[in-house]
């Protein structure tokens, strides 16, 4: 008997300077548009959700500047209040779901888990990319590609002092991180995967193996004795292209988006899931049927998160009407 949480959270994330495209921040208006605090009561009558609103943070000033990380004053900002709002939620008993914006979020979601977990902690990270450059090693200088990182102890003394992120410590170990959905790695980030053995399942693995395999193996690793908190940051460009077509880096031969569900609901059936990041939706990119197809799939991973099964929505009492006889 599992102890399934009927208490959610929903925090929004409105932030995309960790990236260079226009709309990203728009993210949480739009999948709060598309029905979700709506769709999360109406799984069943013991759901208690609780919309924290958005984030919103002042960047810091005097130009700080760090060397081919663009946008650096808004986006340590910014993750200094979403971690402190993710922490919050958590220590209220909720699971927290955190709508972005871009994934330069992780940062602060990761570092609010851990400190109202107490750094029991492991990371699932399903994204097409890697997240993984330093802004030695990232041709783009987007922070969006180096949340992970930022996170992890074993790459700490490859950072140069980051001011303004004192707050944030390096204090995930890049053992109890597994991605998923991997398709566009950049080669440092193959390298450092391969140096440091991260658990990775590319779609090859996925392939081979099966979404559901693929889940197992990767909980196995970062938590074999099945006692750590649960940190799912899903980006929806693990979804191919094709099902999410409305996100700033697309790339074609991800995920469908039934395997996006079953994922999300295998991480649910632990009981373990406690927070949970839907990141990159950006509502200004593509027509309009992309958009409502990208904010339906983001809507449809996040009601899977809250126990909503495809079986159907469990009858509340008032629902039943008398038979007639
Ligand atoms: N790896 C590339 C970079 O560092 C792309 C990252 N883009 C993402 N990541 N959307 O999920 O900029
Ligand atoms: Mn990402
Ligand atoms: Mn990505
Ligand atoms: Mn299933």
């Amino acid at each position: 008997q599992k102890n399934y949480s009927t208490k959610i959270g929903v925090v929004g994330v409105p932030l995309e300077e960790g990236q260079n495209k226009v709309g990203v921040a728009d993210g949480p208006a739009a999948i709060r548009k598309g029905g979700l605090i709506e769709g999360i009561k109406a799984i069943h009558e013991e759901i208690d959700v609780q919309d924290y609103g958005d984030v919103s943070y002042t960047p810091l000033v005097d130009n700080i500047h760090v060397p081919n990380m663009k946008k650096y004053a808004n986006v340590a900002a910014c993750n200094q209040e979403v971690s402190k709002t993710v922490e919050k939620v958590l220590r209220d008993h909720r699971t927290c779901l955190t709508l972005g914006g871009d994934h330069s979020i992780g940062i602060g979601t990761v570092d609010g888990h851990i400190k109202a977990k107490k750094e029991n902690v492991c990371i699932l990270w399903v994204d097409a990319h890697a997240d993984l450059n330093t802004n030695k090693t990232s041709a783009s200088g987007n922070i969006h590609g180096m949340p992970l990182a930022l996170l992890a102890k074993e790459l700490a003394d490859y950072w140069p002092y980051l001011p303004g992120m004192d707050w944030q410590k390096p204090i995930v170990s890049i053992r109890n991180v597994a991605y998923i959905g991997l398709r566009s790695v950049d080669s440092y980030e193959r390298l450092i995967i391969e140096q440091f053995g991260i658990t990775a399942y590319g779609m090859e693995d996925v392939e081979n193996h099966g979404v559901q395999n693929v889940v197992n193996m990767a909980l196995e690793k970062i938590d074999p004795n099945r006692t750590r908190s649960i940190h799912l940051s899903f980006d929806i460009d693990s979804l191919d292209a094709l099902e999410a077509p409305s996100t700033g880096t697309a790339v074609r031969g991800g995920l469908t988006l039934r395997e996006g569900i079953h994922l999300v609901e295998q991480v649910y059936k632990t009981g373990r899931l406690g927070a949970m990041d839907l990141v990159e939706v950006n509502p200004a990119l593509g027509s309009a049927e992309d958009v409502k197809k990208t904010v339906e799939a983001a809507i449809h991973l996040l009601l899977a998160a809250c126990g909503y099964s495809r079986r159907g929505i469990t009858p509340k009492d008032s629902d039943y009407v008398p038979i007639q006889t």
